[in-house]
């Protein structure tokens, strides 16, 4: 096989973004990463997507391309195809979305005319924004009706949701979400929809590598459509995907290309192939299985330092602290830019309950996908969480800040990214 890359090309044709990027990478090298929906690709998917697949355009699908030359173009696509369906039991998977929100969107156009109803979790609760928020099409075209948490328990209110299923009588119920630390149970929102005669989409694009490794409940059994995305615990290329029941693959097909997008990113579709061949190896459910202790002992660790864990816990692996109760002063948007000056990278969230807008926010959303993936384990998440406090307690005085920073670098060293 020919080589196609040479390192030194970048930084003779373009030293802007070459630094840039070397840049991006010392910062991720020398940061605690634990923003919950990212990760670090293995070198072999970052190498399929920066391959010469790039170059060619494929509309259409394997066997039924609107160009010439596509014979390799369609081993790549059926090998993401093939190795998808194995990971996650599917009977039929469009590998071509290019985001989550491109496959959410493209769910909707192909079972929902504008103006029919669809029952979804807010963002506010922990949904996602093409589940129906007003400012995304999802919320601009359809009717859109929530269900919501229990107040007090923080789960999931499947009584609710069935409840307001049999009133609103939605074409379709989603289920998924980007700031919810607890298991779904999707058998149970596939029979609430079912049973008031709406379809069900489940959007897995968090929690896709624990399904994956079989570390939570599998929704392709009863959900009538999967989406996901591809980088997030699934730790592959930046891109999405839909996995379906047969009978609706031409309709997903359809509203995939033509529908809504054209030429397939080859070279991303390549990666997921790659991501999903690494998925399936054993390796890739210990580095599930660490992810979530991980998640479990950065949660215990937070709360025997008197910080509020939204649930009590977490069941996945993502967490998120509620300001509110220990530190009241403190928005969301201070803590994280506060961590941000010693190197450890979070994202505020709103919380149940809100009171601040989702701009300053009182919660922050912590995950471990990242500090996995470079090695750390249960020790490191006990240091983490002793810095995170710190800092938490002394937003307003930096005196200590290039002290905690100096340890960040040094324990990142410690679990170097597989980039050399
Ligand atoms: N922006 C993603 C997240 O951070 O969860 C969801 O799309």
């Amino acid at each position: 096989m020919k080589n196609f890359f040479h390192p030194e090309d970048l930084e003779r044709s373009d030293v802007e973004i070459f630094t840039a990027v070397g840049d991006e990478l010392i910062r991720q090298e020398q940061h605690i990463e634990l923003i919950a929906s990212e990760n670090f690709t293995s070198p072999a998917v970052l190498e399929a997507m920066g391959s010469v697949l790039t170059n060619k355009y494929a509309e259409g699908y394997s066997g039924r391309r609107y160009y010439g030359g596509c014979q390799h173009i369609d081993v790549v696509e059926n090998l993401a195809i093939e190795r998808a369906k194995m990971l996650f039991d599917a009977e039929h998977v469009n590998v071509q979305p290019h985001s989550g929100s491109q496959a959410n969107t493209a769910v909707y156009v192909a079972v929902l005319k504008p103006g029919d109803t669809i029952l979804t979790m807010s963002l506010e609760n922990g949904g996602h924004l093409t589940h129906g928020h007003p400012k995304n099409i999802s919320g601009m075209l359809y009717n859109v009706v929530h269900y919501g948490i229990t107040g007090d328990t923080c789960r999931i209110d499947y009584d609710g949701m069935l409840e307001i299923a049999h009133k609103s009588q939605p074409k379709l119920v989603t289920i998924g979400a980007s700031a919810y630390p607890r298991s779904i149970d999707f058998e149970r929102v596939a029979n609430i929809a079912h049973g008031c005669g709406a379809l069900v989409m489940a959007d897995i694009a968090h929690i896709a590598g624990l399904v994956a490794a079989g570390l939570h409940q599998n929704p392709v059994p009863f959900c009538d459509f999967v989406t996901t995305t591809t980088h997030k615990t699934l730790r592959g290329p930046r891109g999405g995907m839909i996995m379906c029941k047969q009978q609706f693959a031409k309709d997903i097909d359809a509203a995939i290309f033509p529908g809504t997008q054209g030429g397939p990113l080859m070279h991303i579709i390549a990666a997921k192939a790659v991501c999903f061949k690494e998925a399936l190896s054993p390796i890739f459910k210990k580095y599930q299985q660490q992810t979530l202790a991980n998640a479990s002992h950065l949660a215990a660790e937070l709360q025997a330092l008197q910080l509020s864990i939204i649930s009590g816990g977490t069941d996945n692996h993502l967490l998120l602290v509620d300001l509110r109760d220990s530190h009241p002063e403190i928005s969301g948007k201070d803590a994280q830019c506060a961590l941000e000056k010693v190197n450890i990278t979070t994202n505020r969230n709103t919380v149940p309950n809100e009171t601040r807008s989702p701009f300053q926010a009182s919660g922050l959303r912590l995950g471990t996908p990242a500090v996995t993936s470079r090695g750390m384990g249960v020790s490191e998440m006990k240091q983490i969480a002793n810095m995170i406090k710190l800092i938490l307690d002394n937003v307003s005085n930096e005196k200590e800040f290039p002290a905690i920073r100096e340890g960040v670098i040094e324990l990142c060293a410690e679990f170097p990214l597989p980039y050399a």
